[in-house]
């Protein structure tokens, strides 16, 4: 594996460093951005400059594009024109702001390499759980170094799901998640709500999930889990059943279900709001 030896103890580091800075952490300390549910803290901010600056010494031509500092979108659309080079860091730094606020246990360091919009590498560290997920095309995708698949099964009716609710911490009006959670909670075995879209693709892929579906993420949120679900063998969609995620919702599988679950969003429309 071409990163793996200079990625992995990147992200590991740099997980040690959010662990740390969460002692003196508390719902009161934290900041807000667009809206009073969205939250962010110093510690933030501080894993996002350091995961920079690492990967920018370790990777000098490489873009970089988080959530907490921004950079060039990781699309190919322009990157020539514009002089980009073709490969991009696609970094959340603590996905799950919430949980680790709280000091629940699911949080993570998210990091992904994409090369003109498609995965290339993705390291996901959660610390307190103790796992370390890790891919790169064409070589498997690993937990704490062990081979990890999707669930064989594919019935709905025996499945156990997940999802999350940036739509509503986002406002929207017209459209939320509470309709697909209300009709699915109702066809499976049952609904889980971890708060980290990461470490939910993770579980997808590491069959502890059958399957995880969510209406409005950001390219940061599955920028290293998309690769550990698809080299585990699981399905990717937008809610549509193609291609454009997570613009257009996202829904993660093993082939089968994902097939059944995606009858369950026909007519879906994002919300122009
Ligand atoms: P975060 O903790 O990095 O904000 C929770 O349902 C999941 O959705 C988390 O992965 C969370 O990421 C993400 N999320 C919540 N609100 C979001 C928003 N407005 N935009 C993008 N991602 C969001
Ligand atoms: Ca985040």
């Amino acid at each position: 594996m071409q990163y793996q030896r200079i990625l992995e103890p990147i992200v590991t580091m740099v997980a040690t460093l959010a662990t740390m800075m969460q002692q003196d952490i508390t719902p009161e300390s934290a900041g807000t951005k667009a809206t009073d549910k969205d939250l962010v803290t110093k510690a933030d901010r501080a894993v996002e400059l350091l995961l920079r600056k690492q990967l920018a010494s370790a990777f000098p031509d490489y873009e970089f594009y988080g959530e907490e500092t921004g950079g060039a979108k990781p699309g190919k659309a322009g990157r020539k024109r514009r002089g980009l080079n073709q490969y991009t860091w696609v970094v959340d730094p603590i996905d799950g702001t919430l949980s680790y606020v709280m000091h629940q246990p699911f949080w993570c360091v998210s990091v992904g390499l994409w090369c003109n919009g498609q995965p290339v590498a993705g390291c996901i560290c959660a610390p307190v759980l103790k796992e370390t997920y890790y891919a790169e095309k064409g070589e498997g995708a690993f937990c704490n170094g062990e081979r990890i698949h999707v669930c064989p099964h594919g019935k709905l009716k025996d499945s156990v799901l997940s999802t999350g609710f940036s739509c509503l911490r986002a406002g929207w009006k017209e459209v939320d998640n509470l309709k697909y959670f209300c009709e699915l909670s109702r066809l499976c075995r049952g609904v889980r709500r971890f708060g980290s879209a990461a470490l939910d693709i993770s579980y997808v892929a590491s069959g502890r999930l059958d399957g995880f579906w969510e209406l409005n993420l950001q390219p940061y949120d599955i920028g290293a889990a998309w690769l550990v679900l698809a080299e585990a063998g699981g399905v990717v969609t937008d809610l549509h059943g193609k291609t454009d995620f997570p613009k257009e919702g996202i829904l993660v599988a093993p082939p089968d279900l994902h097939a059944e679950l995606l009858t369950h969003f026909k007519g879906y429309r994002r919300p122009k709001n």
